[in-house]
């Protein structure tokens, strides 16, 4: 069967229509893969999940989809209004079965059937591979596990599948990029090794042009379930079956090995699991000979507190951990119960950030991830939060977000009981780095602006604080909360131009 896959991400690893693309080819199916990152609305509307793709895409996008027996789309719920717009434009031109899966789909696969025919409820290689295989011999897909669909003999909710438990067996995500298509401006181009290139240059925080980035995961599932994230879906979802799943380090390493002989010039590994060390001491040294020995390149990878011995950090830094992100999240205990992060205190962060200010050379700037704007929390928990990270060693680097009511997660139901949201009201559209302007966000900012601790210590000064937060004051602040999102959407437009404008312009022509 010809399948189609495509990927709305502006990041084109998009590992999960990869590792369905070489899993549907290890099983007989031809498979193309187009990716859609739409830069262009980006360097003009910024991070604008409603733009919709212009009529000129959908046409290109329906000519690479033509004498195709199956297409499939990936999202997560931002992109829920686009991906509609484009399902629905397609089948206006032509006739072909549309299948959606990724994030969306499984948290709210109801919503998602009122426009796909068959929508994929948590991992996709065996649903996806079953599903074709149906449909290529015509049998309805009545017992294809994770599958959902509507037909004229009613509505089918197939039960979800126990989550693949050997990750060994995955192969690897396809980059042969032969039948693959990226989407630079208004035009739909084949993906050539010059192109990829450019995707993948240093475009995660704190990276360098000359970093090209291989992204992968070692591990799926988190051990942890706070309410905001998607894994306090899964909990439930997979409840009676492992979620945390490892890859062995051999079949880690071989992958890299085998990416790097294709496109030697990738030069940096991103490691995007949930934890990196949430392995025991020695799979990560077995990982840390293996990697050194015949990867050796610099890494990044995501931390948690309940990770930071030092010995584990001493092994990571030995197999080349350069760079790390570790969510703090809040600081406030109250906050931490709600978010289902009991296991975090102030204590425990101080130890990791000391370990890691030990284990690391000076330049090493770790990142902390930091949730402003939650609704229940009072002044006093965000000063908690304030005063706790200035306590932190320098170097660091807080990136800072706004709490994002996605679908299904424990959180978005609280907001819905707590009438902080309505549900319907597309709250989880906006960017999730899209503060506005208050006076505590404003100090959390002065943090990453090497403003001397004692300042802004001075500045927190409750009873200060306590004027500066309030709802006079507030709302006046607020009156400047649209200037503020303009001043930081012109920002990213502007980085996003100086980013990838020449290189569309280099290519529109072509
Ligand atoms: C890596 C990652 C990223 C990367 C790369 C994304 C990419 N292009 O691949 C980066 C850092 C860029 C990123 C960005 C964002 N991310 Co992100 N990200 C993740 C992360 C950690 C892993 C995703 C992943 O690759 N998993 C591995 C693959 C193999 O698994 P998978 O994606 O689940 O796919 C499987 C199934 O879903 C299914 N499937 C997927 N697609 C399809 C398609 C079909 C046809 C079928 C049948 C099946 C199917 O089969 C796959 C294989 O089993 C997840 C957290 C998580 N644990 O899932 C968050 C996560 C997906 N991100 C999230 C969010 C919100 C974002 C942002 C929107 C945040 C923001 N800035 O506002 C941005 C948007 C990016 C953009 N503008 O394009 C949320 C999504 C929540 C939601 N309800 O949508 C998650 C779940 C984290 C969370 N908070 O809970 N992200
Ligand atoms: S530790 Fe991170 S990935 Fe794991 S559940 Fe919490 S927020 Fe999600």
């Amino acid at each position: 069967m010809k399948i189609l896959l495509i990927s709305p991400y502006l990041d084109i690893t998009s590992l999960s229509t990869r590792v369905l693309s070489s899993y549907l080819k290890a099983n007989g199916h031809y498979v193309r893969q187009v990716f859609l990152p739409d830069l262009e609305s980006m360097m003009v509307n910024g991070f604008d999940f409603v733009k919709c793709y212009p009529d000129e895409v959908v046409e290109q996008v329906t000519e690479l989809a033509d004498g195709f027996d199956l297409l499939g789309m990936s999202l997560m719920t931002n992109y829920f209004i686009k991906m509609s717009h484009l399902t629905r434009e397609i089948k206006k031109r032509i006739d072909i079965p549309i299948v959606w899966g990724g994030i969306h789909p499984t948290v709210a696969p109801e919503e998602c059937l009122n426009i796909a025919d068959y929508v994929c409820v948590g991992e996709g290689e065996a649903a996806l591979l079953e599903l074709a295989d149906s449909l290529q011999k015509g049998v309805r897909p009545a017992r294809v596990k994770n599958i959902w669909f509507r037909d004229e003999q009613g509505e089918c909710r197939n039960p979800v599948r126990e989550p693949i438990a050997d990750l060994d067996e995955i192969p690897f995500p396809d980059y042969d990029i032969e039948d693959q298509y990226v989407l630079l401006g208004k035009k739909i181009l084949p993906l050539s090794e010059d192109i990829l290139k450019e995707m993948v240059r240093g475009r995660i925080h704190f990276t360098e042009p000359h970093h090209l980035i291989y992204e992968t995961m070692w591990t799926r599932g988190c051990p942890h379930h706070c309410a905001y994230c998607i894994n306090s879906y899964y909990r439930n979802l997979y409840s009676g079956f492992k979620m945390v799943r490892r890859r062995s380090v051999d079949n880690l390493i071989e992958e890299i090995k085998t990416i790097r002989t294709r496109f030697p010039w990738f030069n940096r590994i991103n490691f995007m699991d949930d934890d990196f060390a949430s392995a025991s001491n020695d799979q990560l040294m077995y990982f840390r000979d293996r990697y050194k020995m015949e990867i050796n390149c610099p890494f990044y990878a995501l931390l948690s507190v309940l990770s930071s011995s030092e010995r584990k950090m001493s092994i990571l830094f030995d197999a080349g951990l350069r760079r790390t992100q570790v969510g703090i999240q809040s600081l406030s205990p109250f906050t931490n119960r709600m978010y289902r992060r009991d296991f975090f205190s102030r204590e425990k962060l101080l130890s990791l950030a000391r370990t890691v200010n030990r284990v690391f050379p000076p330049e090493f700037c770790p990142t902390f991830d930091v949730i402003l704007e939650n609704p229940w929390e009072s002044l006093d928990d965000r000063l908690l939060t304030l005063r706790g990270v200035l306590e932190l060693p320098r170097p660091f680097v807080l990136q800072l977000y706004t709490l994002t009511f996605y679908p299904g997660t424990e959180l978005f139901h609280k907001a819905i009981y707590d009438g902080i949201i309505s549900g319907t009201d597309a709250s989880y559209l906006k960017e999730n780095h899209d503060r506005g302007f208050s006076y505590l966000n404003l100090l959390f900012i002065l943090v990453n602006k090497s403003v001397p601790n004692r300042l802004i210590r001075f500045l927190s000064w409750r009873p200060f604080a306590v004027i500066m937060e309030s709802t006079p004051v507030k709302w006046v602040m607020s009156l400047f909360s649209p200037l503020y999102r303009i001043m930081k959407k012109r920002g990213v437009c502007r980085a996003q131009r100086k980013r990838f404008g020449w290189f569309i312009a280099k290519y529109s022509d072509k």
